[in-house]
C-alpha cells in the first residue's frame, strides 16, 4: 500500500505533469502532491499564470492524484514525509539529486522528464501568436 509524494508548481497543467502524476501513481497505490503556493513561488523565482486555487482544483481532479496540500517552503518535506507516511518521494530528473538527503525518511525516486513540453515553452506559444 505505499504511498508516494511529489511536489510542484503544476502552472498550466500539460502532458507533461499528467505523465509524470501517471508514472507516480503506478509506484504505489496512493499519490499526494505538494503543490507550491503563489507565496513559496516567489521565493522560487518562479511566476505563475494560474493562481494556487485553480492550480490545486486541478491537481486534485486529475485521476491519479489522491491529496493536495500546500508547498509553502523547501524544508517542510520531512515533516509531509512522516505526516503523509509516505513511502517513496519522487520528482521528475530535472531534479536528479537535489533530494537525495530524504532518503534516510524514504525511497527517492527521479523519473524521467517529458521532452518538448513545458509551461515555459506553453507561454512562449501563446506570446508568439
Ligand atoms: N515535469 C515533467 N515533465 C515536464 C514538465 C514537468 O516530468 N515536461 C515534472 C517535473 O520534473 C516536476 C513536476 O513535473 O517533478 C512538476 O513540475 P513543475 O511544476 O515545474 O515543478 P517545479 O516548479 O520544478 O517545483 O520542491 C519541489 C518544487 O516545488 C518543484
Amino acid at each position: 500500500m505505499p504511498t508516494v509524494i511529489t511536489y510542484g508548481t503544476f502552472d498550466l497543467f500539460h502532458a507533461g505533469h499528467v505523465r509524470l502524476l501517471k508514472r507516480l501513481k503506478r509506484l504505489g497505490t496512493r499519490l499526494v502532491v505538494g503543490c507550491s503556493t503563489d507565496e513559496f513561488n516567489g521565493i522560487k523565482g518562479k511566476s505563475t499564470i494560474m493562481p494556487y486555487e485553480q492550480r490545486v482544483e486541478i491537481l486534485t481532479a486529475c485521476r491519479y492524484v489522491d491529496a493536495v496540500f500546500p508547498e509553502q517552503s523547501w524544508g517542510q518535506k520531512p515533516e509531509d514525509i512522516v505526516r503523509e507516511k509516505a513511502d517513496i518521494f519522487a520528482m521528475g530528473d530535472d531534479w536528479s539529486g537535489q533530494f537525495d538527503d530524504l532518503s534516510n525518511l524514504c525511497q527517492v525516486v527521479y523519473l524521467s522528464r517529458t521532452k518538448d513540453i513545458s509551461t515555459t515553452e506553453i507561454k512562449q506559444l501563446v506570446n508568439a501568436r
